[in-house]
């Protein structure tokens, strides 16, 4: 398997958890989101994802986007740990924290709506750091709610699930933009735990090649 990505995404940090849990071997592929203006852009990652983001995994001679997508592919392809629960609710719960994040949270700080904030409506730096600590808040306290129903050691009960995937990279997302974390302590334990894990020490983005110190 090949992943392209790159080592401050969250989407792909995601992945890249993913697929360590599940023990796959893969290489991986640095498409740099900002230098040269931003090689997402370039034709040929554009011929391999039309949406101009990472990631995008290729399995032989098959290629998909979306994180979401690409964690339950190999999820349901490939042995190994089950990264949601047994059950028609259980499952379902576990998808709608990951969504909580992946679509609340993720998408509204992503780096093009950011550009997009900057460059073309002019908003300031401090402005800017304020809309991102907003809707990082705002998404976190929900989760945070949620946590206290349905967390144990991981996200939902004592299970590494999707859910902790996209919590984790998240969380590190908001740390990177000095978000205040302070007031989440079901976050922080459920985050806490799933670092001592090596597939999320292996996955994380300063141990990537690509990683810019
Ligand atoms: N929903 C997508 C989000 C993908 C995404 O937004 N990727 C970001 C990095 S985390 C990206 O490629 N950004 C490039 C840009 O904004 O130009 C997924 O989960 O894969």
């Amino acid at each position: 398997m090949k992943l392209y990505g790159y080592w401050r995404s969250t989407a792909a940090y995601r992945v890249r958890i993913a697929l360590h849990l599940k023990g796959i071997e893969f290489d991986s592929v640095a498409v740099h989101l900002v230098k040269n203006g931003g090689e997402q852009y370039k034709d040929n990652y554009a011929a391999i994802n039309p949406n101009q983001l990472v990631p995008t995994l290729i399995d032989g001679d098959f290629s998909l986007n979306q994180s979401l997508a690409i964690i339950d592919y190999v999820d349901v392809t490939k042995a190994g740990l089950s990264l949601y629960p047994d059950g028609i609710q259980a499952r379902a719960k576990v998808q709608a924290l990951a969504l909580d994040i992946a679509c609340e949270i993720h998408p509204l700080n992503n780096l093009r709506v950011q550009q997009y904030l900057a460059c073309d409506l002019s908003v300031g730096n401090e402005a800017k750091s304020a809309w991102v600590d907003h809707w990082m808040t705002v998404g976190f306290n929900a989760i945070e709610k949620q946590l206290v129903r349905t967390a144990g050691c991981y996200c939902f009960k004592d299970q590494i699930t999707v859910a902790d995937i996209c919590l984790v990279a998240q969380v590190y997302n908001a740390n990177r933009f000095n978000v205040d974390m302070t007031g989440y302590p079901y976050i922080n334990r459920v985050v806490d735990n799933c670092n001592k894990l090596e597939a999320f020490q292996l996955a994380l983005p300063e141990n990537q090649a690509d990683a810019v110190n």
